[in-house]
């Protein structure tokens, strides 16, 4: 992960672990201190899920918080779905027909994963416009 510099250069502040293969990042202030943090879709081992990392506020991170999230998240989306106030997360399971909805409590931490009702093929590979509709008509 590198920090922005002058002159569109970059600066390495570190690896910060998130599982194997991570495939799909999601950025947002999910406990609400004013710090963009990570919200990281992976894909693997045995069922993949979502790792949340907290900024620090100087281009670091905290340690990884799993949440399981349906059968290979490959992509992951951050947007408030349900009107609180907080971010929620809505993550692409592209071995399932399903769209896993994890509601965020604004503390940086997330509710269970819920399953919107199965898609229509082809499988949700990259959810943003599909599930967000979706997600409008059920909450
Ligand atoms: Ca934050
Ligand atoms: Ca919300």
């Amino acid at each position: 992960m590198g920090c922005g510099l002058a002159l569109g250069q970059f600066e390495t502040r570190g690896q910060f672990t998130a599982s194997h293969r991570p495939y799909s990042i999601a950025v947002g202030d999910f406990n609400h201190d004013g710090i963009l943090d990570l919200a990281v879709a992976t894909a693997c081992c045995p069922n993949g899920g979502v790792y949340i990392l907290l900024g620090n506020g100087d281009g670091t991170f905290k340690p990884g918080m799993y949440y399981s999230a349906g059968i290979s998240p490959t992509s992951v989306v951050a947007a408030d779905f349900d009107h609180d106030g907080d971010l929620d997360l809505a993550v692409a399971n592209s071995l399932s027909d399903y769209v896993s909805i994890l509601l965020g409590n604004g503390e940086g931490h997330f509710a269970p994963a819920r399953r919107v009702p199965p898609l229509p093929r082809p499988r949700p590979a990259f959810p943003a416009a599909t599930s967000m509709a979706m997600v409008g008509s059920i909450w």
